[in-house]
Parts: structure tokens; C-alpha cells; sequence
């Protein structure tokens, strides 16, 4: 399974992997509450992969494409690393499939506090619409990541403060009681 676990608040190397002293573990059920979900494939056979279908097919997923994020693979990477790595939410729910390499979710708990989620090849995971977070490489410096979306894709970011939007309402709704 994947790991997460809470951040500590220092301002180093935001590809470290800041980790509280001792380490406060996130279980997948926790994020669960938080509405992000989980799965493990085998991201070897991504281009035929029946487990893969599945899932694209129950939820919808028409749309896909395939991100490298590398220095020379990235138009503009130091700019689009930046972006990525602001607090932010989107309309729609975020699909990230780890094919190689490796990086880092950051979402907000309930309390806000930021869970760093350590993605790895094979992982796949869903945001929900309306959930702060952030992404950043780690310090192996790679990714190659599937993009999942339903429908045509909005890619539209709203950094934090974004408190006024009827999915962020909906979100915070959404955890009461959960
Ligand atoms: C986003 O919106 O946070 C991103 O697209 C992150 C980079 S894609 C692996
Ligand atoms: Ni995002």
C-alpha cells in the first residue's frame, strides 16, 4: 500500500521528505474519510492492463493522457513545479497514475494540517473536487504519471483562498460526519 503520514512545517527542500520526529503515520482509511482513494496496478502493463479498464469504465474515466515530469522533459518545468507545489483545488476530482518514477501528494486533513502521500510506480489515486493540496517531486527528481479525467479535461487551478466555490462547500460538507 502507499504511505502518508503528517508534515512537519520547516521551510527546507520541499522534495524531502518532511516527516515529524517521531513519524505520525495517515492509514488509507483516514484518507478515505478525507475522500481520497487508492488503488495498486501493475504499471508495467498499463497499455493493456483489464484492472485498469475496470476502473476507467466504473468511474468514467474517458479522458487520458501521460505526463513526464523531468528537467528535460517538462516545457517550462521550474515554473510548472512551482504551480504544482502552491495549496490549490480544482472543479473536478484529480486522477494520477504513477507508471514511473516517484513524487508526493500533499492534501489537508479536516484540522489542516498537510499529509504528505508517497506515491510510487503502480499507485493510483483520486483527489476529490474541492480538496486543497499540492504536488512536488521528491528528490529523485522524476515522475511519469497517467492523468485521468472524466470527460474533456479542465486542468484550471484555484490557489488557496478558494473558500467561495460551490465543490469546496460541498467538499467540507461532504466530511461531516465521515
Ligand atoms: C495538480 O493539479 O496538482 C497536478 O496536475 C499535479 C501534477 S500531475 C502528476
Ligand atoms: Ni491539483
Amino acid at each position: 500500500a502507499i504511505e502518508a503520514w503528517y508534515m512537519d512545517c520547516s521551510d527546507e527542500d520541499q522534495r524531502k521528505p518532511h516527516r515529524l520526529n517521531p513519524n505520525q503515520p495517515v492509514s488509507l482509511d483516514e484518507l478515505k474519510k478525507l475522500g481520497v482513494f487508492y488503488w495498486k496496478l501493475n504499471a508495467d502493463i498499463y497499455e493493456a492492463d483489464p484492472a485498469l479498464e475496470k476502473i476507467r469504465k466504473d468511474h468514467g474515466y474517458s479522458y487520458m493522457d501521460i505526463i513526464t515530469i523531468q528537467r528535460d522533459s517538462l516545457p517550462n518545468y521550474e515554473q510548472k513545479l512551482k504551480m504544482f507545489y502552491e495549496e490549490h483545488l480544482h472543479l473536478d476530482d484529480e486522477i494520477r497514475y504513477i507508471l514511473d518514477g516517484q513524487a508526493y501528494f500533499d492534501v489537508r486533513d479536516k484540522e489542516d494540517r498537510w499529509i504528505r502521500i508517497a506515491m510510487k510506480k503502480g499507485d493510483l489515486i483520486t483527489l476529490p473536487a474541492g480538496i486543497y493540496h499540492r504536488f512536488t517531486l521528491d528528490e529523485t527528481d522524476y515522475t511519469k504519471a497517467m492523468r485521468l479525467f472524466v470527460g474533456e479535461p479542465v486542468w484550471k487551478a484555484y490557489n488557496r483562498p478558494a473558500d467561495d466555490f460551490d465543490i469546496r462547500q460541498k467538499y467540507l460538507a461532504s466530511l461531516q460526519g465521515s
